[in-house]
């Protein structure tokens, strides 16, 4: 089968993606930031391609939104397809995107083409996938999965708004998160853009995800005293930026270090320094940063914390400034995917005359946590340069195409396999 006579309506899926990507900051394309006016707005048009397409949809108590076909059989369980509408600051058009896109696609196409699966089929677009203003990332598939913990529910974001009632104000129950934990989901697939360049550069069409990487976030604060930067002698001041520099170019060194020793992937960022009062003329008092982590390899993650803590606090000491704080954000161990759905998926594109590799994942997703209640795996398509995260993203109408049939072909094998 060649990429113009797959099983669903490339046009389709494709006018669904960019008018999703379209709801976005003007003056940042593209971002659509979780718990904000515009994912509320793209929610709402997701909640009404749902129903066009006879999808019964409701937002679960961790903020899912959820569009529901009733299979033949509900007593076999669910088949869940699913990713999230929320983007990073300034992203692209098809991280998240794409996977609730084609989920839909893929119902649409099973009605048109007469097909009523035996298994209730749910489409799921997850709340706050990306990492939210309250310093959690995944908040619906951790409430899904069991995994959002009161701790969590009082982490703070703008204005001191709690999470638990930023949920609440999605539409989500932070008193009711039990329901939200699912026992009934027999399966789980995703579509995503690989954010690399290993299909793009092999002209490969799909990759079959083997592994996620494990993610570790967490913030450092550093306390000093402002002070006038031009009557303050050197060696009288207590500058909260001076260790917390210092401390960036020590998440560098050593993760280049750990990278090179080959036992595990490995990879950190400091994406985030606020520096306080932030004004040319004066010393700053604070400076807060947030590490992001990830590896395919716990005991490289554990030495990396382990030296960042030691070095920073000497940094901090040397600089005549308090560290105030080491706060572990949140933490999770690297995700397999699941081998039979891998199996279903890598039989799904070669049916299709699709080419195939297996490929670990080094960005995070929601399979992670929806893989600690149902089997998971999710189908990488090429991006143009591996470009993800700005918005350059690019990814081809034929290549979304391309890996949403692959899901479309795994979702009816599965359908019967699953009993
Ligand atoms: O950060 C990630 O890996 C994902 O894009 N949330
Ligand atoms: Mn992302
Ligand atoms: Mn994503």
């Amino acid at each position: 089968m060649t990429k113009t006579n797959l099983p669903l309506d490339a046009d389709r899926l494709w006018t669904d993606v960019m008018a999703l990507a379209d709801i976005t900051d003007p003056a940042r394309p593209y971002t659509r930031r979780s718990f904000t006016a515009l994912f509320l707005e793209g929610r709402a048009w997701l909640a009404r391609r749902f129903a066009e397409a006879g999808l019964v949809t409701h937002i679960d108590a961790a903020g899912n939104l959820i569009g529901r076909l009733e299979g033949s059989n509900p007593a076999l369980g669910v088949i869940a397809i699913g990713s999230h509408s929320d983007t990073v600051p300034a992203g692209g058009r098809f991280d998240g995107i794409a996977g609730v896109a084609t989920g839909l696609e893929i119902v649409r196409a099973l009605r048109e083409a007469g097909l009523r699966p035996q298994h209730t089929i749910e489409v799921i677009d997850f709340l706050a996938e990306e990492p939210s203003e309250y310093g959690l990332s995944c908040i619906g598939s951790r409430g899904i999965s069991g995994w959002l913990d009161a701790k969590m529910l009082d982490m703070t974001g703008p204005g001191g708004e709690k999470l638990r009632d930023a949920l609440r104000r999605v539409g989500g129950d932070p008193d009711r998160l039990e329901q939200a934990k699912r026992s009934d989901i027999r399966a789980y697939l995703e579509l995503h853009i690989e954010q690399g360049v290993v299909l793009e550069s092999q002209s490969l069409d799909v990759g079959i995800v083997t592994s996620i990487v494990g993610i570790r976030r967490f913030e450092i604060i550093f306390q000093g005293e402002a002070d006038h930067a031009g009557a303050t002698p050197m060696a009288l001041r207590h500058d909260a930026l001076v260790p917390a520099a210092q401390t960036v170019a020590s998440v560098r060194r050593i993760a280049d270090l750990l990278a090179a020793e080959g036992s595990g992937y490995f990879v950190a960022t400091v994406g985030i320094l606020d520096v306080d009062p932030s004004a040319s003329n004066i010393v700053p008092g604070r400076c807060r940063l947030v590490v992001d982590a990830r590896t395919t390899a716990p005991e490289l993650m554990q030495r990396f914390t382990e030296l960042i803590d030691q070095e920073s606090a000497a940094y901090a000491t040397a600089s005549r400034v308090s560290r105030a704080s080491f706060t572990l954000l949140s933490d999770g161990p690297p995700t397999m995917c699941d081998a039979n759905l891998r199996a279903s998926l890598r039989r799904g594109g070669r049916d299709l005359g699709l080419g195939d590799i297996d490929l670990p994942s080094g960005a995070g997703h929601d399979a992670v946590f929806m893989s600690r209640i149902c089997p998971s795996a999710m189908v990488f398509i090429p991006c143009r340069a591996g470009k993800s995260h700005a918005p350059e993203e690019w990814a081809d109408r034929e290549a979304i195409a391309a890996g949403a049939a692959v899901i479309y072909q795994a979702v009816r094998e599965l359908d019967q396999a699953l009993s």
